[in-house]
């Protein structure tokens, strides 16, 4: 699979994978996973990670998730599921992700944030929670709601907002790297190109 690291010139790293967009399963039926086409660009045809969220309010949160996945090749499934306004949505969903190839669950919500926890409490899968600064409390209260599972049900709780998702994202990819030495080469690539941007002395106009 083709890849590469840039540097771009605002400093952001982009590990350029040539179309990432390809790597995203969207808009799918929430129990028919959407095979894509055998194309050897991409690397993966199937979702292997599953990016749910409360609203269709939580995307632009969210979407650095999936953009964090895209940037290591790792294919995604992205959904608005709701723990509580589309109870039926999601275990529907859960009762076939990881038959359908998920092995990994991210979870973004707000608020009285339950999908989380909800979500690991029907699947064995691995769930990691990103709590989303929707409400009046700016994600206290989903922080709270995501990271306090009582003993038993384990949900990995990341940081509030975007660099949550991003975390869950590259968390996710730590985890299929156990098994999946492409995964575990883009990550270290990765890494690498994350430190060789670093200054080494703070700018001065
Ligand atoms: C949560 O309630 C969602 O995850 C969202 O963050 C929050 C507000 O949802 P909307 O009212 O914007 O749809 O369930």
């Amino acid at each position: 699979m083709p890849h590469k690291l840039v540097a771009a010139v605002t400093g952001t790293i982009v590990l350029s994978t040539g179309a990432p967009q390809a790597y995203r399963i969207a808009n799918a039926a929430p129990t028919m996973p959407r095979v894509l086409e055998e194309d050897p660009s991409v690397a993966e045809a199937r979702a292997r990670v599953a990016i749910i969220m409360g609203s269709a309010s939580d995307w632009d949160v969210m979407k650095s998730a999936e953009q964090m996945l895209d940037e290591l090749g790792i294919a995604s499934d992205a959904r608005v599921i709701s723990a509580h306004r589309t109870p039926e949505r999601l275990t529907r969903f859960l009762a076939t992700a990881e038959t359908d190839g998920i092995e990994v669950i991210i979870a973004g919500a707000g608020m009285a944030a339950h999908l989380a926890g909800v979500t690991a409490a029907h699947t064995i899968l691995p769930v990691l929670g990103v709590p989303l600064p929707g409400g009046e409390l700016r994600g206290f209260d989903a922080l709270l709601a995501t990271v306090q599972m009582p003993g038993g049900i384990p949900v990995a709780t990341f940081a509030i907002g975007k660099a949550g998702a991003k975390n869950a994202a590259l968390f996710a990819a730590a985890i299929l790297a156990r098994s999946d030495d492409a995964i575990l080469d883009r990550l270290a690539k990765f890494r690498e190109a994350q430190s060789a941007a670093v200054p080494e002395r703070p700018p001065r106009d």
